[in-house]
């Protein structure tokens, strides 16, 4: 029969797939496992109407046109964390007061892309990105690509599996020689060559890419066994065909679980794969169960962080190029670019000409460079090494790299500042680069090269000569063509009416960030009432000192300023009022929002707070009366529990502010 001989190819197929993707045994030999796939190749061909989903034929691909949200059936919840062993022991504190002594399971985390795997009857039905854990994307069709992805299990089961999906850092490495060979942008790290790997529409891609998957948790739905630990149910997803880490351990005691940190905290690095830290669960299900969730987390769980990687690099320059708006220089450092945490870094941060003194590193000296989490790299000293000594100590500018201008350092601050305020070029520049960025007017197609453009061929020199380009104006531009210079055109127009508190922002005001210019909108709410403040009247806003109340004050009453207002009016930008405070629910309560709120941005969050009466932060103090905590939120949760701080999940959140007063 042409369908038994259909099926028996392709169960051979896939079992020979999991020995050599799962367990790394592989017992067919290349020829004969080609020549099985060659049979089944034919048949199919044969008799499409046989084909069935879990086929091996079925993995390369399709081109899809964009990726289908779906909802998660069974939320995916994110994972606390902490960086030291104190908490490790606390959380297991916590574990024992509920539930006595546990064994616990730990793993190592992998630093990929979360997804969540659906299989009916064994048959792979489903793969979706976590996405904000309520709802993902559908890319069936991209994991299907994947051979450590099973289509067919072992036994004929109703599961969903959550795994991490990775790039091999060899594998990486060579897509990044590949794509420099083409002329292509290399991918800063193995978790952004797989996450580009599996957002592509066209499959085929993804299917010539090296992307493997472990699989962490399952949630059993119909299972022939009855699993009462962790640990078990890994052993039974392996069995059944998917791939676990195998270096997952069953240990007694938090004390245990810290020594397989310790253990690992190093070894790490030879493995082919990138991890950040440790992941520990309770092993048993019944201790699980009696503990629960958080908001966003399981009680159960924690996830522990490899400390930040520090490595030496040379100091190949300290450049000094970039005016800031507000024409501070912050110096930056040209490195002899090295893999740190992951990513390959040739820059580096010095904060400021003072810090560098401090630090005494000369340009030729070997340094340590440290990166945590999400920051730029940042240099911490030097290194002692016999040069050291015959280099150069290294001197700050005295002249405005950019115009020339004799620098100065305003009375009690660290930085170097021209004070060439209207006609230093970059000065201009990096104030125009602010106007168009996001915080500001958020205007879009315009970044720094086209500003650059502007700027040399005498179209923009202040921001109000934005508003004065037509469409043509933009086809004068390098390699700008018709439809670009469209985009460019409406949106300068279209941000023409944006809130008082952006404009603000926007007008790089001495100390005058994205808080100052909303406290300022929220009182005042209007640029003419501003406009007219006195110090005194400015520096009565609770949060505005009085320096910041004097920058204001002279920014509104310097000629060059006013003329710019003056001319951005003519031009038709006018801005929009100020939130008004629409009730006192809140009443002045002080909030911090951390991590990413799955249904409003941060931004609509802080405005519905102000409408109500309250105030946000953006750091956590005994002021703090909330801590809004959305999906991954980090130190400021941290801190929000040291200080007693009461926290609030989205839910909540929302319950609070749909009260009616
Ligand atoms: C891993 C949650 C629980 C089932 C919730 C305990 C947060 C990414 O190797 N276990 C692992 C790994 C991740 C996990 C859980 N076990 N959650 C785990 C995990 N061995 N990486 N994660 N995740 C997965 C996440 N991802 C993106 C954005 C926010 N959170």
């Amino acid at each position: 029969m042409v369908q038994e001989r259909l099926k028996y190819l392709r169960d051979e197929i896939n079992r020979a797939n999991y020995l050599y993707y799962v367990e790394d045994n592989p017992t067919l030999s290349d020829f004969e496992y080609d020549e099985l796939f060659r049979e089944l190749k034919k048949l199919e061909e044969q008799y499409p109407l046989f084909i069935t989903p879990d086929s091996p034929t079925q993995r390369v691909g399709s081109i899809s046109t964009k990726f289908e949200p779906h909802k998660h059936k069974y939320r995916l919840y994110s994972l606390d964390n902490s960086n030291n062993y104190e908490d490790l022991k606390k959380w297991y504190e916590r574990v024992e007061k509920e539930c006595g002594k546990q064994e616990l399971v730990c793993e190592l985390k992998i630093d990929g892309l979360a997804i969540a795997l659906a299989y009916e009857k064994g048959f792979f039905m489903r793969g979706v990105t976590r996405g904000d854990g309520v709802t993902g994307e559908n890319i069936t069709q991209n994991l299907k690509t994947i051979k450590a992805v099973p289509l067919k299990l072992f036994k004929n089961v109703d599961l969903e599996v959550r795994g991490e999906i990775y790039m091999p850092k060899t594998s990486f490495e060579k897509l990044n020689e590949e794509n420099l060979q083409n002329g292509e942008k290399p991918f800063a790290n193995p978790r952004n060559a797989a996450s580009g790997s599996l957002r592509q529409l066209d499959s085929t891609i993804t299917a010539k890419r090296d992307l493997s998957m472990f699989t962490y948790t399952g949630i059993l739905e119909n299972v022939d066994v009855n699993l009462k630990t962790h640990y078990e149910t890994m052993q039974y997803l392996k069995d059944i065909g998917f791939k676990v880490n195998p270096n997952i351990r069953l240990v007694k005691n938090i004390d245990e679980a810290i020594e397989y940190c310790k253990e690992w905290e190093f070894k790490r690095f030879d493995l082919n794969y990138a991890t950040d830290g440790v992941v520990i669960k309770v092993n048993s299900f019944a201790c699980q169960n009696e503990m629960g969730f958080t908001a966003r987390a399981p009680k159960w769980a924690t996830a522990f962080k490899f400390p930040p990687e520090e490595v030496n690099t040379k100091l190949i320059d300290i450049e000094t190029s970039n005016v800031g708006k507000t024409g501070a220089i912050t110096p930056v450092a040209v490195l002899e670019p090295v893999l740190l945490a992951g990513s390959t870094v040739s820059r580096a941060s010095l904060h400021n000409f003072d810090e560098i003194k401090r630090l005494d590193v000369r340009i030729g000296d070997t340094v340590l460079i440290k990166k945590a989490a999400e920051i730029i790299p940042k240099v911490i000293k030097y290194v002692e090494t016999p040069e050291h000594n015959s280099l150069p100590v290294y001197e700050a500018p005295t002249k405005c790299p950019s115009c020339g201008t004799e620098l100065i350092v305003p009375e009690g601050e660290v930085n170097l500042y021209c004070p060439n305020i209207y006609e230093c070029p970059s000065q201009a520049k990096s104030r125009l680069e602010y106007w168009v960025s996001k915080e500001a007017m958020d205007i879009d197609f315009i970044g720094p090269n086209i500003i650059s453009q502007l700027y040399e061929k005498n179209m923009v020199k202040t921001p109000d000569d934005f508003y004065r380009l037509t469409q043509q104006d933009f086809m004068f531009l390098d390699l700008v063509k018709e439809k670009s210079a469209y985009n460019m055109y409406t949106s300068i127009q279209n941000s023409k009416n944006r809130p008082l508190k952006r404009f603000l922002t926007a007008l790089s005001i001495r100390h005058t960030g994205k808080e100052t210019a909303d406290l300022l909108s929220e009182h005042f709410g209007s640029l003419e009432k501003i406009k007219n403040a006195s110090v005194e009247e400015l520096s009565e806003i609770q949060g505005i000192g009085n320096i910041v109340a004097a920058s204001v004050y002279n920014f509104f009453h310097t000629p060059n300023n006013l003329k710019l207002l003056e001319n951005l009016n003519h031009l038709g930008v006018i801005p929009k009022e100020g939130t008004v405070i629409q009730s006192n629910v809140l009443n002045s309560k002080v909030f911090v929002l951390t991590g990413t709120l799955s249904t409003m941005t941060r931004d609509e969050a802080s405005e519905k707070i102000k409408q109500l009466g309250g105030k946000t932060s953006s750091s956590v103090s005994k002021n703090t009366s909330y801590v809004v905590a959305g999906e991954s939120a980090g130190s400021k949760l941290t801190k929000a529990q040291n200080l007693n701080i009461p926290i609030l999940s989205e839910g909540e959140f929302i319950k609070l502010i749909e009260q009616k007063d």
